[in-house]
C-alpha cells in the first residue's frame, strides 16, 4: 500500500505504481527554483489532468475560477455556480456513489481507487511515487459550463 501524508488529511491510497519520471510536472525559472506549471481544466472535461509525482515529493496546487453544472436548474444546492471547494451540501454527495462522498463539481484528485478534495488550495507531500489525477468531480460533464485554471507545483 502506498500512504499520502499531509497536514491536514492522511489518505490511504491503493496499490502503489512503479516509479515514473516527474519531468513533466515541474518547470524551472532558471535560477534553480521551481515554478507552477498551470493547467486549464473546463468542466466539460470528463479526462483527468495527470500529475507524476516522484517518491517524497510536495505537491501544492490552487485553483482558481468557477464552474456549475445547470446554474438555472432546479435541484437546490447543486445546480449552482461553484469554486473548486465545490458543493458540500449538494443531495448528490450522499445520493450519488460517483460522487465519492466529496463535494459536487469540486476540484478532486485519484490516486489509483481513492479519491479525496483538491479544492482551491491543497498541499501534501507523498511518500510514494504515483500518478494524481485532477477532475472535476461530476459524471456528466457535457452539460456542465466554467473551467478551473490550475496552478500545480511539484517539488
Ligand atoms: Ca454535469
Amino acid at each position: 500500500m502506498s500512504r499520502l501524508s499531509s497536514v491536514s488529511v492522511l489518505i490511504l491510497a491503493g496499490a502503489a505504481l512503479g516509479a515514473l519520471a516527474c519531468s513533466n510536472t515541474t518547470s524551472s525559472n532558471g535560477n534553480g527554483q521551481p515554478t507552477p506549471v498551470v493547467h486549464e481544466l473546463p468542466a466539460t472535461q470528463e479526462t483527468a489532468i495527470p500529475v507524476t509525482v516522484a517518491a517524497g515529493q510536495r505537491v501544492e496546487i490552487t485553483t482558481a475560477g468557477q464552474v456549475n453544472t445547470n446554474p438555472d436548474g432546479p435541484v437546490e444546492g447543486c445546480d449552482l455556480w461553484t469554486d473548486a471547494d465545490g458543493l458540500p451540501s449538494c443531495v448528490y454527495v450522499t445520493s450519488s456513489p460517483e460522487c465519492h462522498g466529496l463535494p459536487f463539481m469540486a476540484l478532486i484528485g485519484r490516486v489509483d481507487a481513492d479519491y479525496f478534495l483538491v479544492g482551491t488550495a491543497f498541499d501534501s507531500t507523498f511518500a510514494d511515487a504515483c500518478q494524481l489525477d485532477l477532475l472535476v468531480n461530476d459524471w456528466v460533464h457535457a452539460d456542465n459550463d466554467g473551467t478551473f485554471t490550475i496552478s500545480v507545483l511539484v517539488h
